[in-house]
């Protein structure tokens, strides 16, 4: 079949928006009509260039819903109209990692999904010449239809609105699993949350569900401030007015019973490595923990004293907020359809497909929280 897709060329150049040969899928795999997409910060990075496994010419997206079309052979768990949210981690429950039940990164299809191409080793997406296109985090949900393993969608309840719970795929489930799933923290903690986007705002909704008493956020951008404060937020720091982000963080959590201070938990939602080395210096001597959620380009790294962690801190990472999508993604669109958890105010801009470099530009200049195209 045809179906219009926002090409990514090369690095560094606009996504060019054009009809493109959509293979029928195979034994194991789905095709999926996608109704809305999410453009997380991760489109950006890859885009830019900063990805080490950035490959192009490729369909970018990860963050989408739809509905079921066609099921190859062998599929038992969706069926056609099934509404779906495509899975960057999927969830086999047969791997050496789902069987474990010690993390949610699934590693059956990894090594495929990391060189655009579907389990088989090929992909779905071609030029009307016939030139391959490859696939990205096994989503491509900047396409209209698209391929999926089976594996690789969950399931979800029909009356929720695509618009929305696009963002379960990816910034929603990051966030909020950070806070649950990975941090797992306790009711009265002081946190510190980095980068008040569209993971840090999800992260402070999952900081309030948890029942934080103090929650601190972090960003370069004021503008960021009444969202934040909406979501949760009860102190704010913009680091250009402030000589040391780390000191006043001590200062804020210190109590007259303890003069140590520091946060019980930190998030990174920024991707920038210093910012990561703050995040966990301002935690708390012993026990404090720092998840690192943020995407750094090729070739960073990240630093600190070894004494930090000697002396009781705990540097940890998250990828998809440590969910089991095929599991919990389906609850957490009941927890946005029952009111538990907000996802509305966070959608600042709806595009079209042909507008999809605006939602970059968007970003870009701080203006949006998310955009997402609606087809
Ligand atoms: P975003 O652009 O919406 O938000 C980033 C925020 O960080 C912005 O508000 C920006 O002003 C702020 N910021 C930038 N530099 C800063 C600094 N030095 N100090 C303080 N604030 C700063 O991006 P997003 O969609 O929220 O994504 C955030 C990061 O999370 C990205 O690196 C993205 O790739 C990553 N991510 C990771 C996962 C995962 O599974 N680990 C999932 C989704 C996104
Ligand atoms: N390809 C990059 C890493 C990108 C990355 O860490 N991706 C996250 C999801 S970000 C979603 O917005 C992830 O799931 N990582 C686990 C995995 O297996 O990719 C690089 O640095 O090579
Ligand atoms: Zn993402």
């Amino acid at each position: 079949m045809r179906t219009r897709a926002a090409v990514a060329v090369a690095a560094g150049k606009p996504l060019e928006i054009m009809e493109v040969n959509l293979a029928g899928p195979k034994a194991g795999e789905v095709l999926i009509e996608i109704k809305a997409t999410g453009i997380c910060h991760t489109d950006e990075f890859t885009l830019s260039g900063a990805d080490p496994e950035g490959l192009f010419p490729a369909i970018l997206g990860h963050e989408g819903a739809g509905v079921v079309v066609e099921v190859g052979a062998g599929v038992t768990s969706v069926k056609p109209g099934d509404h779906v949210i495509p899975l960057y981690t999927p969830e086999c429950r047969a791997c050496p990692s789902c069987l474990s039940q010690k993390t949610n990164l699934c590693t059956s299809i990894r090594a495929t999904q990391g060189q655009g191409l579907m389990p088989d080793g090929t992909s779905r997406f071609s030029t009307l010449d016939g030139d391959p296109i490859l696939h990205y985090m096994g989503c491509s949900t900047f396409s209209n239809y698209t391929v999926l393993p089976e594996i690789a969608v969950a399931k979800v309840r029909e009356d929720a609105p695509f618009d929305k719970i696009c963002y379960i795929g990816c910034g929603v489930t990051t966030g909020i699993g950070a806070v649950i799933n990975t941090a797992k923290v306790e009711i009265g903690a002081k946190a510190v949350v980095f980068g008040l986007g569209g993971i840090g705002l999800n992260v402070l909704q999952g900081l309030r569900l948890a029942g934080a008493d103090m929650i601190i956020g972090v960003d370069l951008n004021d503008d960021k401030k009444p969202m934040a404060e909406h979501f949760g937020m009860t102190h704010f720091i913009n680091p250009k007015n402030c000589d040391n982000v780390v000191q006043e963080i001590v200062n804020l959590t210190k109590t007259p019973f303890d003069q140590i201070g520091g946060a019980d938990y930190s998030f990174d939602c920024t991707g920038n490595v210093k910012v990561m080395r703050d995040a966990l210096e301002c935690t708390h001597r012993g026990w404090g923990q720092s998840i690192i959620i943020g995407v750094a380009p090729a070739g960073a790294v990240i630093e600190t004293r070894p004494f930090q962690l000697v002396t009781g801190r705990v540097w940890k990472g998250t990828a998809f907020g440590g969910a089991r999508g095929r599991t919990d993604v389906p609850k957490i669109v009941d927890w946005y359809m029952d009111g538990k958890i907000e996802i509305d105010p966070m959608i600042t801009h709806t595009l079209k497909l042909d507008d999809i470099n605006k939602g970059f530009d968007l970003m870009h200049a701080g203006e949006s929280i998310r955009s997402v195209v609606v087809y």
